[in-house]
């Protein structure tokens, strides 16, 4: 509770679509505005996938680069850019890991593999051991995409393979069908477990799906982890009810963790905490 709240905005995904959120970004410009009203709503992180000139998920170079130059247009160099390497189900690994490239200051890290809905999600392990390595070899924190507890034995076993470096920072995705659940009892057992094992200076944060989105985030905020929200994860504001912008999501949590007492990151103090 006394660490601040970073808040991380998952803008767009790979997986959400305008049919089911109308006002979701998927245009550099709309992707640099929205990243801009989630900053200014205390958004710390940008959580970025990026979207081609047809809207379809891609990976590529070009469109990563168009995207990061609108948001840096409107944030400057504050907001910390954390890109996607899980891009789309189905993608393939060497298009996942193309925008590491671009040196970010961050980027995820997909441990395992996992239903995905009616779709795999794909993370073999010679590829989660190549992908860490392409990370590292660029200079960029990663973030561990943890669906279920396996996960983050396996990200233990990494460890002690010398594979994966400590601090580590979790994100504990729950509500994907095919991963682990977003009851709160999943959280409670997956932070005891990891904080059981962390180094000092690791962290935590959970993106909750569809209507876990609010509980989780609440519940972190209190038990001292960090928070993701955005269009990625939930379109909705409450039930029945589309949010009007990932802003909106943004502005509830932060709401939230100043009635409950703790304070949002800046992004600095997001750096800080990182390691970045
Ligand atoms: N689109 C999901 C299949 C990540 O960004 O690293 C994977 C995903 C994870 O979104
Ligand atoms: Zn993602």
């Amino acid at each position: 509770m006394d660490q601040p709240l970073i808040i991380t905005c998952a803008i767009t995904g790979a997986e959400t679509t305008k049919a089911q959120q109308p006002a979701l970004p998927i245009t550099p410009q709309e992707q640099g505005q929205a990243a801009k009203e989630a900053m200014d709503a205390g958004a710390s992180v940008i959580h970025l996938h990026v979207r081609d000139a047809q809207g379809k998920p891609s990976q590529n170079l070009e469109d990563f680069k168009k995207s990061i130059a609108e948001i840096k247009k409107r944030c400057g160099e504050e907001i910390v850019i954390q890109i996607s390497t899980g891009g789309a189900v189905g993608e393939s690994i060497a298009n996942r890991a193309r925008p590491l490239t671009l040196k970010p200051e961050m980027a995820s890290l997909n441990i395992g593999t996992l239903n995905f809905g009616d779709d795999v999600f794909m993370n073999a392990p010679k590829d989660v051991e190549g992908m860490a390595a392409q990370i590292y070899s660029n200079g960029v924190v990663p973030e561990l995409e943890l669906y279920e507890v396996g996960h983050l034995e396996s990200a233990y076993r990494l460890l002690k393979k010398g594979i994966l470096k400590e601090p580590f920072h979790v994100q504990f995705v729950l509500g994907v069908p095919g991963g682990m659940s977003g009851e709160v009892e999943n959280l409670v057992h997956f932070a005891r477990f990891f904080e059981a094992r962390k180094s000092k200076e690791s962290s935590w944060a959970v993106a909750g799906v569809g209507r876990y989105q609010l509980p989780l985030a609440t519940y972190a905020i209190l038990m001292g982890g960090h928070v993701r929200v955005g269009f990625e994860d939930n379109v909705f504001y409450r039930k029945g009810e589309l949010a009007k912008s990932n802003a909106q999501l943004v502005e509830r949590v932060s709401r939230l963790a100043k009635e409950l007492g703790r304070q949002v990151a800046t992004p600095e103090q997001a750096r800080k905490i990182l390691g970045i």
